[in-house]
């Protein structure tokens, strides 16, 4: 990078590359893309200080759509290789983006050791129940019933609970939108980055190519809207909102307090003190 490169990019805010994806029309990831540029925007991130690191998948490619650092890592791997970056470089605002047979089928052993680790970084979950890229078959998300590619008449196997998993590994931060609801995606992901500790919120994004029951329409007209008074810092309201609405839920579920959160990653040392008693071991 040249100087001149590196002074504008500690500078510039994060904004959407010219290339245009390459996601099929109508995909909700367009969405998420937007919400999620809007949401970095807002907070005054800019692209230095910003890193999208995501799993495989067609979710798997939004770092190429985002002028800010990015790695597209492997199938399932994303988590690990944030929390690296996050201990690495403690400064860096990091993003994790994937899909849900990314972060719950071949990537869900993950999951609950950086929630338990409480790492400062912000994991958004782009569900569409189904594996997009690989043209469509079953993924730990699809319903019951419906057709896929690898279950022609119907999936027999029930579906895993995302919010319940999230919230039973004690996840700092759970929430859950859709892409029908732009604005409010937008204002849930600036409140899970701002969010001192792991954050994370299932994103339901339609796949019109491979998922018929997912919709724009069916999302808005069955999403259960958080109210106002919900108890956010209270985790079995939480897991009470969930299994009433089963998943299907638009807003913050649960919220821990930042006096509550031993964050660990503010509890480990930097990387020159890691550094330096390393070396004191030794000499
Ligand atoms: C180790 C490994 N196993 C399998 C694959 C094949 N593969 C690529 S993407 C994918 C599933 C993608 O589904 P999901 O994570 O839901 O993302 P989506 O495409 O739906 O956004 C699979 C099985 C791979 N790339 N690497
Ligand atoms: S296959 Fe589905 S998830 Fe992948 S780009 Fe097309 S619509 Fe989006
Ligand atoms: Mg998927």
């Amino acid at each position: 990078m040249t100087e001149d490169r590196l002074q504008d990019s500690n500078e510039r805010l994060v904004e959407k590359k010219r290339e245009n994806p390459i996601w099929c029309p109508g995909c909700g990831d367009f969405g998420v893309l937007q919400s999620l540029v809007k949401a970095l925007q807002d907070l005054g991130k800019t692209s230095r200080e910003t890193v999208i690191v995501s799993g495989i998948g067609c979710s798997g490619r939004m770092p190429y759509f985002i002028d800010a650092y990015g790695f597209h890592t492997l199938h399932g791997r994303a988590l690990p290789v944030a929390l690296g970056m996050k201990k690495s470089n403690p400064d860096l605002t990091v993003i994790v983006v994937g899909g849900d047979g990314d972060g719950f089928g071949i990537g869900g052993g993950h999951l609950p050791h950086i929630a338990r680790r409480n790492v400062n970084i912000t994991y958004f979950i782009l569900d569409n129940s189904v594996y997009g890229l690989t043209k469509g078959q079953s993924s730990p998300t699809t319903e019951i019933g419906q057709q896929t590619k690898s279950a022609v008449a119907g999936e027999t196997v029930r579906p895993l609970d995302i919010l319940g998993m999230l919230l039973v590994y004690r996840t700092s931060f759970v929430a859950s939108a859709h892409t029908a609801n732009r604005p409010r995606l937008t204002e849930i992901m600036r409140e899970a980055i701002s969010h001192n500790g792991f954050s994370a919120v299932h994103i339901y994004s339609p796949c019109p190519t491979y998922n018929k029951l997912m919709t724009f329409d069916s999302l808005r007209e069955t999403a259960y809207t958080v109210p106002d008074d919900h108890d956010q810092r209270n985790l079995s309201a939480g897991l009470q909102i969930n299994f009433e609405h089963n998943g299907m839920i638009d807003g913050i579920v649960y919220k821990e307090q930042i006096a509550e959160i031993q964050e660990e990653s503010n509890l480990a040392m930097t990387r020159k003190d890691n550094f330096k008693k390393l070396v004191a071991r030794y000499v």
